[in-house]
């Protein structure tokens, strides 16, 4: 077998590569970002995420290499991002598509090409294959085609991609198998194999569940409110029955997975979802129900002025350095649109000014900040619980001990 190939160096892309290369496989990682590479071939990550850099010092040990180009070999991983269009929520599949294409112009006859990308259900079949065979290329001879779906959690990316178990989906039970060879270097979990679709429709229906336990979890938050509940202490003894498992209600879903995996249902199957799409609406509504609390707090408290108040968290979610999507930055732009200027951001993730109102000075945004919303719940402001006690607080995270001048969800 020739190198492996990863095309597309991101969040999911580097980790799976580097742990390739540390495991005794021949690696090399392509991206068209110049940059991305460079900086990688500097030696230096390209984002923070716990064990990286050590397993990126193993890779480099092991030979690892990186380029602007794709190389000629008979096995390749594409880990490019693959989003949805805002307006018909289907998949944008033009990156993927692309990829695959750019591979065709330099593969090794009878190369294996695996997506690890989330695709939505059929994508292959609609947008892959006939490209593939415009091309020329027979499929199932001249060029192999798979889905992997990747799991791993941002946060503890590391670990789950040695341990959890995976999907294979491919169009031979043989092409699977030698597949399943390949993340049998590193992946410790079962290694389960089926057809095509079944394995994209799996990866987007896990997150779908996801997206909708949450979603049950605040729409009882806002139940709770209502009621003078505590939603945290209902979750917890709900979920000491043996069969329920609630999860925790939040500022909303942010991600590049959750947030945006159910759309793909919804986009092809609209006239079947009901609960998908309710879980969608009631997540994408939450950060408006946030700024919804904030203006009862501010009320209540006699805060008028807007720069006296200062949102924690821009990430989307604890410990990552990733924005996308972020609810923190869902409510920045509802703020914008009703020309609400002034707010205090601050996030110890995220080290270059992104926002309006973004100080880098914790001390600083705490002296500012007599209100300040909890939007993420990250180790910094757990090691620093002290700074808050004379403030007045909105917990989205539940991570502050209830106290007279702390809201909850
Ligand atoms: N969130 C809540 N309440 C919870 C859990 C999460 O509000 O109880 C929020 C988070 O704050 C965040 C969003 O949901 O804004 C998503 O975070 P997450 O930690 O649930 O998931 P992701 O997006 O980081 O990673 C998910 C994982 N999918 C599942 O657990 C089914 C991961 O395994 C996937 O690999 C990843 O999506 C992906 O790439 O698809």
């Amino acid at each position: 077998m020739g190198k492996l190939n990863i095309v597309g160096l991101g969040y999911i892309g580097l980790p799976t590569g580097l742990m390739f290369a540390s495991n005794g496989i021949d690696v090399v990682g392509t991206d068209l970002n110049e940059s991305l590479v460079e900086t990688l071939q500097n030696k230096k990550l390209t984002f923070e995420e716990k064990g990286l850099q050590k397993l990126f010092d193993k890779a480099l040990e092991c030979g690892i290499e990186f380029s602007k180009k794709l190389i000629k070999t008979d096995r390749y991983i594409i880990t490019v991002p693959t989003p949805y269009i805002k307006e018909s929520k289907k998949i944008e599949a033009k990156y993927v598509v692309s990829a695959v294409s750019q591979v065709l112009d330099v593969c090794e006859k009878g190369a294996v090409v695996v997506i690890e990308s989330t695709i939505s259900p059929g994508t292959i079949d609609k947008f892959i294959r006939p490209v593939v065979e415009e091309r020329g290329f027979i499929i199932g001879k001249d060029i192999h085609l798979a889905h992997a779906p990747e799991r791993i959690i941002p946060g503890n990316m590391v670990f789950e991609l040695e341990n959890n178990s995976r999907t294979i989906g491919a169009d031979s039970p043989e092409i699977a198998e030698k597949i399943k060879g390949w993340y049998k270097s590193f992946c410790k979990g079962d290694i389960v194999t089926t057809n095509i679709k079944t394995a994209e429709m799996s990866k987007v229906v896990e997150n779908t569940f996801r997206d909708i336990n949450i979603a049950f979890a605040n729409e009882l938050a806002k139940i709770c409110d209502r009621e003078g509940m505590n939603v945290y202490e209902l979750i917890n003894i709900a979920n000491k029955h043996p069969r329920v498992n609630i999860l925790q209600p939040g500022p909303g879903v942010g991600g590049h997975c959750i947030s945006v995996d159910p759309w793909f249902l919804v986009g092809d199957y609209p006239d079947i979802v009901n609960i998908i799409l309710a879980a969608r609406n009631v997540n994408d509504g939450m950060p408006d129900y946030v700024i919804g609390r904030m203006g009862s707090i501010m009320k209540e408290n006699n805060i008028t002025d807007i720069s006296e108040v200062g949102l924690y968290g821009l990430t989307y979610k604890e410990n990552v350095d990733d924005l996308r999507e972020s609810p923190t930055l869902q409510m920045l732009e509802r703020f914008k649109k009703y020309f609400v200027k002034g707010i205090n951001v601050y996030d110890p993730m995220v080290k270059e000014n992104k926002v309006c109102g973004q100080i880098q000075n914790f001390d600083e945004f705490i002296e500012k900040s007599k209100f300040i919303v909890v939007l993420v719940g990250h180790q910094h402001l757990k090691d620093n619980m002290n700074v808050l006690k004379d403030k007045i607080i909105l917990d989205t995270r539940n991570i502050i001990e209830v106290g007279e001048k702390v809201y909850k969800l």
